[in-house]
């Protein structure tokens, strides 16, 4: 039940007091240490590291998920993958099976976002926010035997935003040079860049609606598959591999985003738009093609490169410029942090499984929890993961295997690169934590893999 109130005059106006403005920009497989200003000096990121500068960046922030649809879905409502039971990226594993010598088969997971939940733009939508979706949406696969609903019905559109370019099932682009075969993205002209012509976008919007708040949700496919960046960019990080570059094609991609954000900053700036406006950038998950060390493993695994990601907040008046906070976050925590910022209440009868981060970004008030949680009973489709769950709680974490109940403890303070498992040296604190994760498992009704075969 919603309380609709009369329109104020206020909210008819430009007046300071209006609502900020929400710029969420994430991007796609970007790693932690991706970025010049999380410890990667060969890669020339100047804009991101300015956007750093001059807000809050956080050292232990982590996507919902390893892998992609499920970070999103958990942006988009609050709610952990677990409970959602969207837990893979789509479409899959087309068997759902195997890692070699494994006998466990994955759960039948959700592979899109049902219309029923009341999405974040949905709710900035009904306050009165024009909504935009631009890039990656991959929330609306539906199987080509499934007649009750087209993928049409599960875009961007549908879900609470007013525009959606380019946000279809789609988990890349078939190329980032025109021809896109991405609705809503026609090649302008020959030779278009997709990061460019995503940021024109993003550029448009921003200028046609200065004058109320809007709600920006910027998913660039960078730097997903498939590797394509200008030649230029490319010769220039061709003399620079070696440790942190280990794709020259790669880290121009990363660049090439950078400086399309940095242009689209500009003209927020130009827009006159800085000081309401909260700008959040993150990435859905760790990276893949990039070189993650020194954490341990990459996209679609539990270790820190699977799930560690940057993040950072710019909100002028709200949070101090240059801080970095290491209290742990998680993608689950945007959807109460955004309704907080934009000054709403929570959705009602939801079971929100992430916090509002205003006490963080402005470092005064309660921000409490006791862990972050991870459940990912699927293979990636490198399949080179097991299947577990994992507890962040203090500096300790704890994965479980599902397969074998095998539990590895790893202290991330003084092992970030989880060489040391403590679980056999700390085996109490190891069963509390499992029993902690349990708890968790069983109250989200998470769904767990199939065992096929008595091994
Ligand atoms: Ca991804």
């Amino acid at each position: 039940m919603v309380c609709l109130l009369a329109p104020s005059v206020e909210a008819e106006t430009t007046s300071p007091s209006r609502r900020p403005n929400i710029v969420l920009i994430m991007a796609d497989d970007l790693g932690w240490k991706d970025l010049r200003c999380y410890g990667t000096p060969q890669l020339d990121t100047p804009a991101i590291d300015q956007l750093a500068s001059e807000g809050m960046r956080f050292t232990d922030a982590y996507a919902a998920a390893p892998v992609c649809s499920p970070t999103r879905a958990a942006i988009m409502t609050g709610q952990a993958p677990a409970r959602l039971r969207l837990t893979n990226h789509a479409p899959g594993n087309k068997d759902g099976f195997s890692l070699e010598g494994s006998n466990l088969r994955e759960p039948d997971t959700v592979r899109n976002l049902a219309l029923s939940y009341v999405t974040i733009a949905e709710r900035l939508s009904e306050a009165g926010y024009t909504t935009a979706h631009i890039g990656k949406w991959h929330l609306s696969y539906v199987a080509r035997n499934n007649t009750t609903i087209s993928e049409l019905e599960l875009r961007p559109e549908r879900q609470g935003f007013d525009v959606n370019i380019g946000g279809c099932f789609r988990g890349g682009p078939p190329s980032y040079f025109a021809p896109y075969r991405i609705p809503a993205l026609e090649g302008k002209y020959e030779g278009e860049y997709l990061p460019e012509r995503l940021a024109d976008e993003a550029i448009a919007f921003i200028e046609a609606h200065r004058d109320r708040e809007f709600f920006l949700n910027w998913w660039p496919y960078s730097v997903h598959y498939p590797l394509q960046a200008r030649d230029e960019l490319i010769s220039k990080y061709r003399s620079r591999e070696g440790p942190g570059i280990k794709d020259p094609v790669y880290a121009a991609m990363i660049e090439a985003l950078d400086t399309e954000i940095g242009r689209f900053l500009e003209a927020l700036d130009n827009a006159g738009l800085r000081e309401n406006t909260l700008v959040v950038f993150k990435s859905d998950n760790g990276g893949y093609n990039g070189d993650n060390r020194p954490l341990r493993g990459m996209k679609g695994m539990l270790y820190e490169g699977g799930i560690r990601v940057p993040w950072i907040a710019r909100w002028p008046g709200h949070v101090e410029p240059g801080t970095v906070c290491s209290t742990p976050v998680i993608s689950t925590d945007c959807y109460p942090t955004l309704l907080d910022v934009a000054g709403l209440p929570p959705t009602p009868g939801l079971q929100l499984d992430g916090q509002s981060l205003l006490p963080l970004f402005r470092q005064s008030g309660v921000f409490e929890r006791s862990a972050v949680y991870f459940h990912y009973p699927n293979y990636a489709f490198h399949k080179r993961n097991r299947l577990g769950g994992a507890i962040r709680n203090g500096q300790y974490k704890l994965i479980k295997r599902y397969r074998d109940g095998e539990l590895e403890l790893y202290h991330l303070e003084s092992d970030i690169a989880e060489k040391q498992n403590l679980a056999g040296g700390m085996p109490e604190l190891a069963s509390r934590l499992e029993e902690q994760l349990d708890i968790w498992l069983r109250e989200t009704d998470a769904q767990m893999p199939i065992r096929t075969t008595v091994e």
